[in-house]
């Protein structure tokens, strides 16, 4: 079902603050920006590596409201690792093959991601704790 990690989630503070310590410490470079409002984030994606199966990617995430997962993460636990996210070609199926296994699903249904992308995911309490996303990249991403 998972091709690859796509990306690993980091909840900042602020953007301007952590994206050049990336490029600093391991030459990484921000590919792409956006504000995804549904998400309530501001996200930097810094190019890790691209592969037969796709790209893997750092995800900087800056939280637009206190009130957002990042924002209630980050006020919580501070900054860190907040999500993996893997890779999956075609995220209906995946998604009907998880509930199908009764998993908890925070998104039953595919929502707007990174660039284009399909996302859902995956509640942390089924998962040992760890917030899990599944990506389906749009096409060149
Ligand atoms: N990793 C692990 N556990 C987490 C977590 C995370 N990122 N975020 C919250 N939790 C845990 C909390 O610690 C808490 O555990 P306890 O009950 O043991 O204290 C529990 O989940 C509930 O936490 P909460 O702060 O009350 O948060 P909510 O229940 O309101 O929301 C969740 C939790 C997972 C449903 C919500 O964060 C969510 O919908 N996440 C998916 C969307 C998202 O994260 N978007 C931002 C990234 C966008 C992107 O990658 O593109
Ligand atoms: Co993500």
């Amino acid at each position: 079902m998972l091709s690859r990690i796509d990306h690993v989630g980091i909840a900042v503070a602020s953007l301007a603050e952590a994206i050049p310590h990336y490029e600093k410490a391991f030459g990484l470079k921000v590919v792409h920006q956006e504000d995804n409002e549904r998400q309530g984030v501001r996200e930097a994606m810094l190019l890790v590596h691209s592969g037969e199966a796709g790209n893997s990617y750092v995800q900087l995430l800056e939280p637009l409201r206190e009130d957002s997962p990042v924002g209630k993460f980050l006020a919580k636990r501070g900054p860190g690792i907040h999500h993996i996210a893997y890779g999956v070609a075609d995220i209906d199926s995946a998604l009907a093959a998880l509930t199908e296994t009764g998993f908890d699903l925070v998104n039953k249904t595919p929502v707007h991601g990174t660039a284009g992308s399909r996302i859902a995911f995956l509640h942390p309490k089924g998962l040992g704790g760890v917030l899990t996303e599944l990506v389906e990249a749009a096409e060149g991403h």
